[in-house]
Order: structure tokens, then sequence, then C-alpha cells
């Protein structure tokens, strides 16, 4: 019997878009197949200690060659999109060297997805950055904006006539911070002043393809996905609410308020001093460009304190006693869904809001009977679509929900210890099991 707060399809509207996210160097494998070169993370995970486990993406869950079977899971959960990535790595071989092989695997792979009913979401950038543009400056290069573009428009004239929803970059904050600040993430930098310069780029790199794709794809739905996460201060001391002001100002404004015609937030312009990035003339009016929608990757809500000296910005994140977390040990909190979306609706004219990435990893056991119980994500999943509810009787205009993930699969620097999926991956022999949290979204989609 469900209870009077699970949630139900019906609840919804018709045309709600209901999918799962998966990205390209999390589940591909196949690094050298057809022409691809090295990406970043290739390279990355390649050094010792970078990724807990010592794996990589080398093989991941082989999607390459298993795509079909991958996108009969999906059409077995009754989505009706599913949003993936297209690895740059495969596209171009070097500057200005298009790779004809790697853009029929995304052909094959956006006609397999309407074959079965489900609607490409196609993100540009999901991390894998072709270590050849690296190796000439990477992001921190004005450049690798121009290359983006050019990358933009050689996907989006093959694939433009079937794929009408883009996401130009996924989470531009792990790029900067994690990539090029805390150096846990391909490339491995530590270099604060880089990382503000590198997120200007991508920034002005959406802007390029965005540009790319409107006069390729007349009928393009464009937009990126932010990783962004409600605040609260740690007390209400006028220090720890000052603090959370500035971790908001780099975790969410850095990225919206340019986004959205503000120019970057003018309180972390002064705090970061001579780290802030070089911007050009025309720079901001280009990253401003209209968008169709903004897609919010939500995971947890952060709380925030006053640290002098600690960080960039003289503060730390607490962590709360008591609450409830995944394994990965981030809070699990439904309610800060709400508040977040409640706070875009009120400070940005975003559009339509999607939820490009929602999801959570447990300890996942394949039992012997064949199963894999994980009671944990399905009400996960349950109470973050009642949130969602919430959110839109408030007033949101959610128009769509992605789980992350459909596999388990590399999840960066925790490499195969983090699992996501809604169906178990056996890394040894490939197979893969719908969970019990994958089987509950099959019925609440097929509405049973
Ligand atoms: O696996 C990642 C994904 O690549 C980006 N968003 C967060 C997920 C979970 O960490």
């Amino acid at each position: 019997m469900p209870s009077p707060s699970t949630p139900r399809r019906a609840d919804f509207p018709a045309d709600f878009i209901w999918g799962c996210a998966t990205s390209s160097y999390q589940i591909e494998g196949a690094v050298t197949a057809d022409g691809r070169v090295p990406s970043i993370w290739d390279v990355f995970a390649a050094q010792p200690g970078t990724i807990r486990d010592g794996s990589s993406g080398a093989v991941a869950c082989d999607h390459y060659h298993r795509w079909p079977e991958d996108l009969d899971l999906a059409r077995q959960l009754g989505v009706n999109a599913y949003r993936f990535s297209i690895a740059w790595p495969r596209v171009f071989s070097a500057r200005g060297r298009l790779n004809t092989a790697g853009l029929d695997f995304y052909e094959r792979l956006v006609d397999g997805m309407l074959a079965r009913g489900m609607r490409p979401w196609a993100t540009l950038y999901h991390w894998d950055l072709p270590q050849f543009l690296q190796e000439q400056g990477g992001w921190g290069a004005r450049s690798t904006a121009t290359a983006f573009a050019e990358f933009a428009d050689a996907v989006s004239r093959r694939l433009g006539d079937r794929v009408q929803h883009w996401i130009t970059h996924n989470e531009p904050w792990c790029t900067v911070i994690h990539g090029h600040y805390e150096g846990i993430h391909a490339p491995g930098l530590r270099d604060f002043r880089l990382a503000l310069q590198v997120g200007h780029h991508v920034l002005l790199s959406h802007g390029l393809a965005l540009q790319a794709l409107r006069r390729n794809v007349p009928q393009a739905r464009v937009g990126l996905a932010l990783s962004l996460h409600p605040l609260r201060a740690a007390t209400d001391s006028a220090a720890d609410q000052a603090a959370t002001q500035r971790h908001d100002g780099l975790r969410n404004r850095w990225f919206l308020d340019p986004l959205y015609g503000r120019g970057y937030p003018q309180d972390i312009w002064q705090a970061v001093g001579a780290a802030a990035p070089e911007v050009r003339a025309g720079d901001l009016d280009l990253i401003a460009a209209p968008t169709d929608f903004l897609g919010v990757n939500y995971y947890f809500p952060e709380v925030v304190a006053d640290a002098p000296g600690q960080g960039v910005l003289g503060l730390r994140i607490v962590e709360q006693a008591g609450v409830e977390r995944t394994a990965f040990g981030w809070e699990v909190s439904p309610d800060g869904m709400v508040d977040l979306l409640q706070r875009l609706q009120r400070d940005y004219p975003t559009g339509p809001i999607y939820i490009t990435e929602n999801g959570a990893s447990f300890e996942d056991r394949l039992g012997p009977d064949g199963r894999v119980d994980d009671p944990q994500r399905q009400a996960y999943l349950a109470r973050h679509l009642a949130a969602l509810l919430r959110a839109r009787a408030a007033g949101c205009d959610v128009r769509g929900f992605f789980a992350w993930s459909l596999l388990d699969n590399f999840e960066w620097a925790q490499g195969y210890v983090r699992r996501f999926g809604l169906a178990y991956v056996d890394f040894q022999t490939q197979q893969r099991v719908l969970k019990a949290s994958g089987q509950w979204y099959a019925q609440f989609l097929h509405g049973r």
C-alpha cells in the first residue's frame, strides 16, 4: 500500500520529462577504439594515487560496445528521455581534425534512443577534455573556448536533425574547483587564479557553443547543467551568515550571475583580488545570451561557518552530526531541493528547470538470489520526487527529472567504489542487474 506521500507519475503533468543520465568517460570504456585519442581523465587516472581504487575509465561499463543492451535497460525503466554525453576526444583527434568514426558512434546511439522512444538529451562537455588541448593550455587557454565551439558545431551539424535538447557543460564548478584548485579531478592542478580563469573560459565556451547550436539547429533547446547547493549558516552569528554568503558567491552565484546577465558577483570579485579572471569586452554578453532552460544537478545542502584564514574565502563546511547521509557522506535532504528551486525561481530568470541529475550512492551487494536490494536508494528517489511535487506546488517551473545514473560506473576520483546506478554492474563480467530501486522507478513510470 503506497504511503500518502509516495508520489505517482500521474501527479506530474503528462508532458513531464522522465529520464536517466550517464556520461561518456564514466561508462563507455573503449578508450582507443575507432580513433579516440586520450582525454585528460586517461592521463590523470594513470598517475598513481589519483583514483581511490587505482582504476580508470579504460573499460568502465564497456558501453561503447554494449550500448544496445543499455538502451534496452533504459527503455525497460520507461523513461522518455536519455541524457548522455559526447566524448570530445572521439570526435576530434587533433585541433581541426574531425574523426567521423567517433561521430558515427553517437549517431548510432542517438538513433538507438529514438528507436526506443527516448528523446536524446546530449551533453557536450562532461569533463573529458582531449589531452591534446590540455597540452595547449587546457581550459586555462582562451583558444580552448573556440575549440569547444568548433566541437559543438561539428556535433550539431551531424546530430542536429535528431537531437533537440543540448546541454553545453556539466557542472562547471567541478571543472574549476576540483580540477584546477583542489587537484582532485583531471587535470589535477592546484592554482586558484588559474581555476577562475578556467571558469571564465568554460562560461565563454558555453556562449560560443550556444551560437553554433542556434545556427545549426533552429529548433534547439539549449541550457547547461549546474551543480547547485542550498546553503545554511552553522549559527545565526553575523560571521557565519557572512561566510555563507561568500560560499554562495563561489558555489552558486559565480556561475548563475554571469549566465543571467549580472556579470560576476562583485563581493567575490573583490574578495579574490588578483585572482579575478581576465574578461574581455563582449565576453559577458556572449555568456548571458538567452538559454532555453536551466539544468540543475541536485545532491546535497551545505552548512557553512566562518573560519578566518581557511581556504580562499575564510570559511569551512561543517559536518552536521545526526543527519541522514549517503555512502558518499552527502546529506540526504529532499527539502533542500525545494529550497534551492524556490531560491532559483525567486532570484534568476531561469526559464524552465530540469533536474538533470539526482541520485545517491549506497553500499550495494549482488545477493545470492541475483537481486540487488537497495531500499535506501528507492526511498531517496521517492522522497526527491515528492519534493519535486512540493516545489511545483510552490510555483517552481520544473519540467523534468533525470535519475543519476542508469548504471553503476566510474565515479571519478572514487573509481568503482561508489555505486550510483539504478542498474548494478558486475565489473568482472559486465552483467547488468536492475536494482530494486530501478524496478521501483520502472513501476512508478509505468504508473503502477
Ligand atoms: O558521477 C557524477 C557525475 O559525473 C556528475 N555529477 C555528480 C555525479 C555523482 O558524483
